[in-house]
């Protein structure tokens, strides 16, 4: 027994001692807490506290698995976790400063694009980010004055099996325990690891480094091939669509615009609140305002996109499914899917197909996803003439000079989808193109934008103009809507006396639809609630295409009951005509309701069964992407071919 005790007090002392061995770990796990809490409030999360500790230990184990390795190659690991570690939380840092978001592995085949967008990270780059990377340094110089002598006085008298033993269970330690950790999550949050609606909220769940070897997991299973659909699964698909179909009897409108030409104009970060803004008694946007009252304004259009940006606007519009809940772009992740897309379905019905925006065909994957969904002919500014540049290449106006006489010479009726430019973030115009008088506002990042969007509404006008002028105009439907919104702090937008009631009210973007052979509603303000996902829908309904033997999630515009619209968002929020139900970490727990005009705060127990109406249907397009469900579903495919 007293031997037993004696052998126990010696493991004891010797692991009191691996402390002190390892006083550096012990001072870079402080360093590491202050980092990580700058993180979280430079990102505006809170993380429970347990979260916060987990995460801790797990750093403490991945810096002691230096043990493992000979003495000499201790100090250049612990200085290659510690730079690795604190890199996470400068690219997060920085990457959520542009995009709202942070990352993960799957936009890492998204990295040539960085360069593209180099000025927007430069400009939002931080000093407070140093702060990360300032142990690093410390280290060095620790470690080779002080710190060494201690560590090794104190190494020496620890046992060396315990040192041993130690090395040996702590990655066995950290295995166990992320897994722990991250099924915990799952089980307290069913589906919620499944459903990965929001990278932000699965990092506040797991703590970041949690999160990016859960989300190194995920990416990998899905790259190792097309997810397996259940046959129950590919029912609720299938039933879905059938219960939708069923809703969509033709009405007054159906065919309407057969024939017509169709032209859309996707605009770049055109977000709702410009719509009729005055500055200085200047209209901001006059010729969008304009085309508003010559056609159908829709100022209740919701943003739907997610991580893809542009690329899900695009998604979003032509193919009427929802973003992936998979990090990254669509555009990227299911680039080999088969699509049901509207360029697809005009060019079965005998339309000439055209996409073309002004940057390389290379971002966002696009020369290969608009192949893909059907554009016969995609110009990009490989293809495009020389002209006057504004960021990232050709203005808008000598982009929309050059469609327009493309489209003059295409063949009847025709498809053109334009992908705007100009006005991307930071927004910062040459000052020959800022044309607006601010006063206040000059200089600011509102009035960069401003001045931006102004530009590009100028260069709209100017599209309009030869439009009308070659005839195009009247012979076509004529779609113009926002990307997604503009990433305008809150504190901006105040400055035009902008006070959402709650978190998405102005998560609007413009769309206006202006066809001749809607005569009897050009000029309407139509009230209904809608979203990106109604734009194929919609254009297939007026041109008298049966939207039967498609799969599209989208409610069209027409004829279509408002009480059952449901307009839904990849974190899980949604609107209807009355209500809207936001929720910022995707969980029904944390979601608020409200009077959708008043914003009045309703009783969210009231807003559960829509809320499980938007969670299916969110399932089940990540089914249709991650199982590929196109051609398993059949019925376009028979057309296609
Ligand atoms: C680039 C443009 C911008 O081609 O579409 O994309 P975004 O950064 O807005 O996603
Ligand atoms: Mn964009």
């Amino acid at each position: 027994m007293r031997e037993w005790r004696k052998r126990l007090s010696k493991l004891l002392s010797s692991v009191v001692c691996l402390a002190g061995v390892r006083l550096d770990i012990v001072l870079l796990l402080l360093a590491f807490a202050c980092k990580m809490w700058l993180f979280y409030r430079l990102v505006g999360m809170g993380v429970a506290a347990s979260t916060f500790v987990i995460s801790l230990l797990a750093i403490a184990c991945l810096l002691l698995c230096g043990n493992l390795l000979p003495r000499a190659w201790r100090f250049p690991y612990v200085l290659l976790a510690d730079a690795g570690l604190s890199l996470v939380l400068f690219i997060d840092t920085l990457y959520h400063s542009y995009f709202h978001d942070v990352t993960s592995v799957s936009l890492l085949r998204q990295i040539g694009q960085l360069g593209e967008i180099r000025e927007s990270i430069v400009s939002l780059t931080n000093v407070a980010y140093a702060f990360y990377f300032l142990d690093l340094p410390l280290l060095i110089v620790a470690y080779r004055w002080k710190l060494k002598r201690v560590m090794l006085r104190c190494r020496d008298r620890a046992a060396k099996p315990a040192r041993r033993l130690a090395a040996l269970v702590l990655p066995v330690l950290l295995l166990v325990g992320t897994v722990i950790h991250v099924e915990r999550t799952v089980s307290e949050v069913p589906g919620f690891l499944h459903a990965r609606y929001s990278n932000k909220a699965l990092l506040q769940a797991l703590g970041i480094y949690h999160y990016h070897a859960y989300d190194a997991y995920q990416y990998t299973t899905l790259a190792l091939g097309t997810k397996q659909v259940a046959s129950s699964e590919l029912a609720d698909v299938r039933r879905w669509f059938a219960e939708q179909q069923s809703k969509l009897q033709p009405g007054p409108l159906f065919g309407r615009a057969k024939g017509q030409n169709v032209i859309v104009v996707q605009v770049e970060s055109l977000q709702g609140f410009v719509v009729g803004l005055t500055v200085n008694g200047q209209e901001v946007t006059p010729h969008l305002n304009r085309l508003m009252r010559e056609g159908l304004a829709f100022p209740h259009y919701y943003d739907q996109t997610h991580h893809g940006r542009t690329s899900d606007g695009e998604f979003t519009s032509l193919v009427s499914l929802y973003p992936s809940s998979i990090a990254g772009s669509i555009y990227f992740n299911f680039a080999e899917n088969e699509f049901d897309a509207l360029p697809k379905i005009l060019k079965q019905h005998g339309y000439a197909t055209l996409s073309a925006h002004a940057y390389t065909g290379a971002f966002w994957n696009r020369a290969v996803m608009h192949r893909n969904l059907g554009f016969e002919q995609s110009l990009f500014s490989e293809d495009l003439k020389p002209g006057k540049t504004i960021g990232w290449g050709l203005s808008d106006e000598d982009f929309f000079t050059q469609m327009s006489e493309k489209m003059e010479r295409l063949p009847r009726p025709f498809f053109a989808f334009l992908i705007t430019l100009s006005n991307h973030h930071p927004y910062e115009l040459p000052p020959a193109y800022q044309t607006l008088d601010l006063g206040e506002l000059e200089g600011t990042f509102l009035g960069h934008y401003l001045q931006s969007v102004h530009y590009t509404d100028q260069a709209l006008g100017r599209l309009i103009e030869l439009l009308k002028t070659n005839g195009l105009y009247d012979s076509s439907i004529l779609v113009v809507y926002g990307d997604h919104d503009a990433g305008i702090p809150q504190a901006e937008l105040q400055k035009l006396g902008i006070e959402p009631k709650y978190e998405r009210e102005y998560d609007k973007v413009p769309m206006v639809l202006y066809s001749s052979a809607l005569s009897e509603l050009n000029g309407t303000v139509q009230q209904q609630v809608s979203g990106h996902l109604d734009l194929a829908p919609t254009l297939l309904y007026l041109l008298g295409i049966s939207q039967e033997g498609h799969y599209f999630m989208g409610q069209r515009l027409f004829d279509f009951p408002d009480a059952e619209r449901l307009v839904v968002f990849r974190d899980g929020s949604y609107v209807t005509q009355e209500h809207a139900f936001i929720t910022q970490t995707g969980l029904f727990e944390d979601g608020r309701y409200y009077e959708r005009i008043s914003g009045r705060p309703l009783d969210p127990q009231a807003a559960r069964e829509q809320f499980l109406a938007a969670q299916e249907r969110l399932r089940l397009s990540d089914l249709m992407l991650e199982g590929d469900l196109y051609p398993v579903l059949g019925g376009v495919s028979e057309e296609r071919r």
